[in-house]
């Protein structure tokens, strides 16, 4: 079970005792937070413990009445979240008889099946060091806060136990017993018999006086124990001998400590966290146990697939280097290309290139190297063609000859249009400086808003015309060469390639292609950045983008 577990609190309440009638016992563990709660739903115990010593240890404090009630019912509240099984909360001692009808009130709510209550005052110590003679409550005053509980409980399926803490603090088995009856004539669901001596000669001794007073009384409640001392008898033992419900009280906190602080010291000796890794739980198990899992995969559902198609081939060598093959910071720039559309959340991978044997080594789950020809008059306009030959689906094209953010990869398929193009309105402010030829944008609406502009990190603008033969003074931005293209607009890109083909141009381009489209009515948008791209012509630009990195 995860955070969408769901079970409604009357149904969770009742639970506990259906387990009771139908097993004739129920074994449970402690969970001091969501995550414990889920190893405890995993595994096949019937119940959950909310201890408060366990509570007060994971936030780091003692058991000794400190973590407030709203503070236990927070943890009660994260426990419950994310299971199903029923829930059995160490109640301390209740508090004072108004405090006793709140915090019932708020456990049904909660849909917790059962609380426990001990005979001691507030402010209580834990069971196992510290509790005096001095710290009992006066049974009457207890039993009578018991007989409020029962009246103010709304559903017979919520149990009230009452906790004899008497032999703990060395009262004696006769006055645990004459305490045992008055919590019984209370009315009460249940007795704990709380032992804290190593074996459980005291358990054993209380359980047959225990059902003969039951006997006398002619009422059975259920009877606890918490083996934690004397845990060398097992739970059948238990059973056998007549206790209903036992409570394995602290477990999982004390298995986590241990586990934490070696992890810790580990670390620490290793002066690095690898030889941890085979001692704790991977990232993806906690992943998973906690439900994330599930998020990704209805993302998945939510998003369509994209891909992603870098137009590599190409005869481009720098330093008799395939292009793609030239290195910044030590890794070949197709290297870089694929990591920042994984970063970008795109696995599945196309790039065209003219040997892919020289790329055997960069294939990976999701990335395929498409050999192909660049024989016609524009091979970049072949690389992005044939690449686009067996790709139906939502596509971001990036040119074999520029490196960029994830961050605009991201941003370009947020898009609600068809045909996107990535353009740089930086262009402009130094534009004086630009000697090469550059493939300018102008826009369609032409009350762009310079102020505006800046104002905003990206806008989109209808495009009118893409070329490098553009006035400067009319262009607005230049393309870099990334394009997103959804179902829809790869097969109008087709079919206008296709027209276009056949119309007995002989040379062609890619941007004439795009222009082609906007003569053909098809609208093109422009998405503008400000930077965030490399282009990657000549040795220069490598050892730039080496800087910039
Ligand atoms: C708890 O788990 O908080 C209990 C049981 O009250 S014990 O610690 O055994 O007293
Ligand atoms: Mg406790």
């Amino acid at each position: 079970m995860t955070f969408e577990s769901r079970k409604l609190p009357g149904e969770r309440i009742s639970s506990l005792v259906e387990i009771l009638q139908e097993k004739g016992h129920a074994i449970g563990i402690e969970a001091h937070s969501g995550l414990s709660g889920l190893v405890t739903e995993k595994l096949d115990f019937d119940f959950i413990w909310e201890s408060s010593l366990t509570d007060s240890a994971s936030k780091g404090l003692p058991d000794a009445s400190i973590v407030g009630n709203e503070s236990r019912l927070h943890t009660i509240d994260e426990i419950l979240n994310v299971t199903t099984k029923p829930m059995i909360v160490d109640g301390d001692t209740g508090g004072d008889e108004d405090n006793f009808r709140f915090l019932i009130k708020r456990l049904e709510n909660q849909g917790v099946s059962a609380v426990i209550v001990e005979d001691k005052i507030f402010p209580k110590r834990n069971s196992f060091g510290g509790t005096v003679g001095s710290g009992m409550e006066d049974p009457n005053i207890f039993a009578q806060k018991l007989k409020i509980g029962m009246e103010t409980k709304s559903s017979d399926k919520f149990l009230i136990i009452a906790r004899l803490e008497s032999l703990i603090a060395g009262l004696g088995m006769n006055e645990t017993m004459l305490r045992a009856e008055k919590y019984i004539l209370a009315g009460v669901d249940g007795i704990m018999i709380h032992s804290k001596l190593k074996d459980p000669s005291e358990v054993i001794e209380f359980i047959p006086k225990y059902e003969k007073l039951c006997e006398r009384l002619e009422r059975r409640p259920y009877l606890i124990a918490v083996p934690t001392t004397y845990n060398s008898i097992s739970d059948n033992e238990l059973i056998k001998s007549g206790v209903d419900i036992i409570i394995h009280a602290n477990h999982l906190l004390r298995a986590s400590y241990i586990a934490m602080t070696e992890a810790a010291n580990l670390i620490l000796k290793s002066g690095r966290s690898l030889e941890v890794d085979s001692k704790i739980s991977s990232v993806k198990e906690i992943f998973s146990v906690v439900g994330y899992d599930k998020i990704i995969e209805r993302d998945k559902e939510k998003t369509p697939e994209i891909t992603g198609l870098i137009a590599s081939a190409g005869d481009h060598k720098i330093n008799n280097i395939n292009r793609s093959l030239n290195k910044i910071s030590g890794k070949p720039l197709i290297s870089h290309q694929i990591e920042t559309f994984k970063k970008a959340g795109i696995e599945n991978l196309k790039i065209t290139v003219n040997n892919s044997d020289e790329f055997d080594k960069f294939e990976d789950k999701g990335v395929n190297f498409i050999q192909i020809d660049t024989t016609g008059s524009d091979q970049l306009l072949d690389s992005i063609m044939s690449g686009f030959h067996n790709i139906d689906e939502p596509t971001i094209l990036a040119y074999g000859d520029i490196m960029f953010n994830e961050k605009i990869v991201s941003r370009l398929i947020s898009n609600e249009h068809d045909i996107v193009i990535a353009v740089d309105s930086t262009y402009k402010y130094h534009k004086h400086e630009i000697d090469k030829k550059l493939e300018l944008v102008s826009y369609k609406n032409n009350d762009v808003d310079n102020s505006r502009r800046k104002l905003e990190m990206t806008d989109i603008y209808e495009v009118s015309k893409l070329g490098k033969d553009l006035d400067l003074q009319e262009a607005e931005s230049e393309f870099f060469g990334l394009v997103y293209f959804s179902s829809t607009g790869i097969s109008l890109l087709k079919s206008s390639y296709n027209r276009l083909m056949t119309s007995g141009k002989s040379s062609n381009s890619f941007i004439d292609i795009m222009n082609f489209m906007i003569d053909e009515k098809i609208k093109i948008v422009c998405n503008e950045f400000s930077g965030g791209w490399i282009e990657l012509h000549t040795e220069n630009d490598f050892k730039l983008a080496e800087k910039e990195i």
